[in-house]
């Protein structure tokens, strides 16, 4: 629960700014991990796949007279089926709400068509600060073109060089947009970092795993659920059970290994994230199911938080 706004703004000065920031851009631009660097903690998932990134969610960051409500989102692509159109959709639905587009950019590709897509896309008259990442992986003579072509294609847009991974630039990034937010009060306390439930969370660790320990379209078959979540204070203990949903038998039979092998495997890494988030001990029960063809129905993608 959070306190009322009253109270929560009862020591913030007069020229106190807010707003929503959208982070947004084509897949695997480092969005997520610049999201996590901003809060200097892991809510957001990361893996060198392409749609990692399922739905929206919120990332909060307090300062003494700023509060930022970062919203990293879905890579935008042209997506085709059902799963993949409802991720670009929750993309999509972000931009209205945000007072300034923090619009990402992969200098280890570059702007090309998609980029000219997204241009169209942002709501016209928004602020646009564009972020142009991933400067630690390319030679520095390359980012003036890149610089010069996003002009071009948002010629009101600041564009900024960063590093989301090293966190080179994202300081001036911060400077930019606090300086596009209006001002506003705090709508949550200085030590909340985002509105999701520690299941939610837990859950998306887990799935970050299964993506980075499984190959070809397992990464995108599956959905994870958190069955139960019970909290040992006495013995500074969480205890979680938790089930890795497939669409096919064959999947079940990999995620789990020869003798329960890699399911052990993600497991252990998941624990270690966990541990992390939660500050206990966790012992983390994993179960695979086969829930067949659940990416192509519209129910069961929103029962799985798509
Ligand atoms: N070299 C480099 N890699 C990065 C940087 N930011 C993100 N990455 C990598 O790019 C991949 C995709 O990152 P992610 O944050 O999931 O991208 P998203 O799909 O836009 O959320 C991951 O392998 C990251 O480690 C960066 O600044 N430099
Ligand atoms: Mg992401």
């Amino acid at each position: 629960m959070e306190p009322d706004e009253a109270s929560l703004n009862a020591a913030v000065p007069e020229d106190h700014r807010s707003g929503f920031v959208a982070i947004f851009g084509r897949p695997n631009a480092g969005k997520s991990t610049l999201l996590n660097r901003l809060l200097g903690q892991k809510i957001a998932i990361v893996t060198p796949k392409p749609q990692t990134t399922r739905r929206r969610l919120l990332g909060i960051k307090t300062s003494d007279d700023c509060q930022m409500m970062f919203i990293d989102t879905p890579g935008y692509h042209r997506a085709s089926g059902l799963l993949n159109r409802r991720m670009v959709d929750n993309a999509l639905r972000a931009l209205p709400d945000a007072d300034v587009v923090l619009w990402m950019i992969d200098s280890e590709i570059g702007p090309d068509e998609l980029e000219e897509e997204i241009a169209r896309r942002l709501p016209s008259g928004r602020d646009v600060v564009i972020a142009l990442n991933k400067v630690d992986a390319v030679r520095k003579d390359t980012l003036l073109p890149m610089i010069d072509s996003m002009a071009k294609l948002a010629p009101d847009a600041e564009v900024i060089p960063i590093s989301a991974l090293d966190g080179e630039g994202v300081s001036q990034l911060l400077a930019a947009i606090v300086d596009k937010l209006p001002e506003g009060p705090r709508f949550y306390s200085g030590d909340t970092l985002t509105d999701e439930s520690e299941r939610a969370l837990v859950a998306e660790f887990i799935r970050e795993k299964v993506m980075l320990q499984t190959r070809q379209e397992i990464p995108y078959s599956i959905a994870v659920t958190v069955d139960t979540f019970e909290e040992k204070p006495e013995r500074n203990l969480s205890v979680i059970k938790a089930t890795i949903h497939v669409e096919r038998d064959s999947q079940k039979g990999i995620l789990i290994g020869r003798g329960g092998k890699k399911l052990k495997a993600i497991g252990a890494s998941a624990r270690r994230d966990i541990e992390r988030l939660t500050g206990t001990r966790v012992f983390l029960e994993l179960f695979v199911r086969v829930q067949r063809e659940w990416t192509k129905r519209q129910k069961t993608l929103t029962e799985f938080g798509v």
